[in-house]
This record gives structure tokens, sequence and C-alpha cells, in this order.
């Protein structure tokens, strides 16, 4: 029994979804895909995890970062990648069957199970809705202000070469959160439940990656109680 306990205990801890902190940009971003921008230097970088073994192919490394202004909530995805795959052109196209990151985003936990999913290829083509009790999804609502774009280290749908990898960047502007959130921009201190996810590669090898851990038997990033927690702080004044 003790053993049982050690190890329930272990599960626990294992599961327990991260933290990050969203900094306030220090400078003007530009929403080119690239990520040169001096403001990202001051961001938190977080690095995604693949929990599912059982899917095949390279393991490629993501990172993140997340930014805030009097404007907009701002994420980065750096994605190295030997091989860039994507197709889906038109808006609320299933992108998340090409190279693809995705946020869901819950900018009030008290609420729980609804979230705004953003998925995003590697074409900056946007899939957006709203999902709710793990079974509704809204794709007719269109975030109509979001700022969107890539940056392609390599050719797309070109299988015969080496392709170094892509980036995209992506400005949110918190009005779009009026309804499932305040709709306000954000005081220092405030939390919100967040996911960051990748699909990368080609059926049958084709991997899912995550910020926080769904926990889920199979590949699937809907699990809104394993959300990890973003807290909006303001950046500390160089000395
Ligand atoms: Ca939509
Ligand atoms: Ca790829």
């Amino acid at each position: 029994m003790k053993l049982f306990t050690a190890f329930v205990l272990a599960l626990t801890a294992y599961a327990q979804p991260p933290t990050m902190e969203v900094r306030r940009a220090s400078q003007k971003i530009v929403v080119d895909g690239k990520l040169d921008d001096p403001a990202w230097k001051d961001a938190q970088a977080v690095t995604f995890q693949f929990p599912w073994d059982k899917q095949k192919g390279a393991k490629q490394k993501t990172t993140a970062r997340l930014l805030w202004d009097s404007q907009y909530l701002y994420i980065s995805y750096d994605c190295e990648d030997n091989d860039l795959t994507a197709h889906f052109e038109k808006r609320d196209d299933p992108t998340y069957r090409d190279d693809a990151v995705e946020a869901f985003i819950n900018p009030r936990p008290s609420q729980t199970d609804v979230y705004l999913g953003l998925e995003m290829n590697a074409k900056a083509t946007l899939y957006d809705y709203v999902y709710f009790q793990s079974r509704y999804l809204l794709k007719r609502l269109n975030l109509e202000g979001v700022q969107l774009a890539t940056h392609l280290r390599g050719t797309l749908n070109a299988s015969g070469d080496r392709d170094e990898g892509w980036s995209l960047e992506v400005a949110i502007p918190f009005t779009e959160f009026e309804g499932i959130g305040d709709g306000k921009v954000p005081q220092p201190g405030d939390k919100w439940a967040l996911n960051l996810n990748r699909w990368d590669g080609t059926e049958p090898e084709r991997r899912l990656s995550q910020w926080s851990n769904s926990m889920l038997p199979e590949p699937n990033p809907h699990q809104a109680k394993q959300f990890g927690t973003i807290v909006f702080v303001t950046t500390a004044p160089k000395p």
C-alpha cells in the first residue's frame, strides 16, 4: 500500500502543470514571423515535451515565448524542423494536419473546460474556434484582429532537401477575449490558463509535443484541466 501511495504521489507531481511568466514587451514587436525583435530576448523561454513515446519520427525541438503590451498578447514559436510541410490555405481549414503550432487560451481559469483555440500552420493559415465541455467546437468564430506571420528556414513541401526550421509570431488583441474573459488589458499578477502545442510531420511519422502534458492516453492536446498557468508581470526596469 505504501508503494502504491508513493506511486500516486509521484504521478501527481509528474502531472502538475507548469507556470510561466508573461513579461511586458520592452519594445514594439513587428509581427513578421522573424523572432529578431529585441523584446523577445526578455521573454521567458519554454520548450515542449513529447508525452507519447509510440509516435514515430524525429523529436524536433520547439521553443515558445509570450509577451504582452497595452493591446496584445504575443506568442512566438521557434521550431527546429528538417522537413517543412504545409498545404492548407483557407481560414478554418484543418491546419493541425500540417506542420502547425497551437495556442489554447482560457483567460478566466475559474471557468473550466472552455477556451479559445488557435491552430496555425507553417503557411500562416489560422484555424480559430471556441471549444467547450470537451465536445463543442465553434469554428464560425473568427478573431478578426489577430496578426499572424511565419518565417521559413528551408523549402516548403520539398522532401528531397534538408530544412532548418520555421518560426511563427502571433499577436492577439485583448479585446478578442471579451465574453470568454473581460476583454480588458490584464493587470500585473493576473493569471490565465493556457497550453501550447505543436504537430510535426506527416502520417505515419507524426509527433504531437506540448508545453503542458495533456496526460491523455492517445496523442490529443485537448485537456483543459491540464493547462499550464501564465502570470502577467511587468518587466523589471533595467539597472
Ligand atoms: Ca474560425
Ligand atoms: Ca516538419
